[in-house]
């Protein structure tokens, strides 16, 4: 407990960031899909954003919401050359209970393990959660750090649509944001001198390697592409087979063919995890068929093009026709190397390993010197309820997070 001034009160300890986890483990629950639904702005997300901001008044930051929504707790006055942790708190439809807020809690309390010991930061620290980091509602993953770096223009950001047709500007405004004040903030970016978040780690990394935590090493290049197919809606019953314009089975031959292709190149990971047919009535031929592509590794630019040219002679050969939408690129990221052995060193010589996730932290890399600590997921399982962290090394990931702070905090 802290008072107003954020000097420790004697009272009773701040829960571990494993109790953290446990205050919000109820919310966003998703009854039908299993795991957890939370995505920016909806109920359960705001309600853990408020769960925030109140843990962190509580310990005597200064919380303050950014144009672009991000939520930023700081300790001592928002400054340049600050330290800043944090992650998100939105889920993917059905995801985990450790992507995104093992990163957010383990910030919080990483500020009480540095009272613990005493440490007072020389420099202003922060902790920030970014908003739709997984672009569940609006389909842009990292729309919070994009849009508060630049790299993604605000423009095209408020056109966004939610599967309801909802626009981010829309939903933003009913969020409590200014729509027209949306997009990149320079002076915000330029106060952060090193950003450091935590995350599960998505894979079996230190399940081989038989340690709690390891620092991140790269960042894979990934993409997502929207193909939409279009044919005749029909009736499913009064419409011959020979007589149909069908989407749904180019949309099937093209899911086949990502299989197909992606096998053929080996560091490339390519996924259909969300296929909608419009209208989606149980008897109705589909208008149209949106497939959505997650491409990711080295070859992706020849991946995407020849699932292309596979939907397109699918689309073609039952009279169809296919449009193909890039809706978003990330680059290859190598995470800064000084920071990165520095941060490895003073955690004793934590291993780096690479990830095939995408992450805020890396957004923020192309504009301040950033890194990345994870901590062991003994499933390897990420996107699903069976993502996984023991308390143990959920509580050795904030510790560890708290040394790492206190280093760039000197
Ligand atoms: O999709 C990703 O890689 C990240 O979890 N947003
Ligand atoms: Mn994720
Ligand atoms: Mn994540
Ligand atoms: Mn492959």
């Amino acid at each position: 407990m802290a008072d107003t001034t954020g000097t420790p009160t004697a009272a009773t300890p701040e829960p571990s960031a494993s109790g953290l986890l446990a205050d919000i483990a109820d919310v966003g629950r998703d009854r039908t899909r299993g795991g957890y639904s939370r995505h920016v702005f909806d109920t359960a997300e705001l309600d853990l954003r408020e769960w925030f901001a109140g843990e962190a008044r509580r310990r005597g930051l200064d919380v303050e919401r950014d144009r672009n929504g991000n939520l930023w707790a700081w300790w001592g006055a928002p400054g340049p050359d600050a330290v800043v942790t944090g992650s998100h708190l939105d889920s993917v439809p059905g995801g985990g209970a450790f992507d995104g807020p093992l990163g957010v809690v383990s910030g919080l309390s990483a500020v009480d393990i540095l009272r613990q010991r005493g440490v007072t930061p020389a420099k202003p620290l922060a902790v920030v959660v970014f908003g739709e980091e997984e672009g569940g509602r609006f389909g842009v993953p990292c729309l919070g750090s994009r849009l508060l770096t630049g790299s993604l223009p605000a423009e095209r950001a408020l056109r966004l649509r939610d599967p309801d047709g909802v626009t981010f500007a829309e939903a933003a405004r009913r969020g409590g944001l200014e729509p027209e004040h949306i997009g990149a903030d320079p002076g915000l970016v330029g106060r952060i001198g090193r950003f450091v978040e935590l995350h599960v780690e998505q894979g079996r990394g230190l399940v081989d390697l038989g340690g709690p935590v390891a620092v991140g090493s790269t960042v894979i290049a990934h993409g997502r592409w929207r193909l939409t197919f279009a044919g005749q809606g029909n009736h499913a019953g009064a419409t011959p087979m020979d007589d149909r314009r069908d989407p749904m089975l180019p949309a099937a031959e093209t899911v086949a063919a990502v299989r197909r292709i992606a096998a053929s190149a080996p560091a490339t990971r390519a996924t259909v995890g969300r296929l909608t047919p419009n209208p989606g009535g149980t008897n109705v031929i589909a208008s149209t068929v949106d497939v959505w592509l997650d491409a990711r590794g080295p070859d992706v630019p020849a991946v995407v093009r020849d699932v292309e040219a596979a939907a397109r002679a699918a689309a073609e050969a039952e009279g169809c026709t296919v449009e193909l939408r890039e809706e978003s690129w990330s680059d290859e990221v190598v995470f800064d190397p000084v920071l990165r052995d520095e941060v490895s060193a003073e955690l004793g010589d934590a291993p780096a390993l690479p990830t095939g996730a995408g992450h805020d932290a890396a957004v923020l890399s192309a504009h301040v010197p950033a890194a990345m600590l994870y901590v062991r997921n003994p499933t390897g399982v990420s996107h699903a309820p069976e993502e996984y962290a023991e308390d143990s090394d959920v509580d050795a990931g904030a510790q560890a997070l708290a040394t790492t702070l206190a280093r760039l905090c000197r």
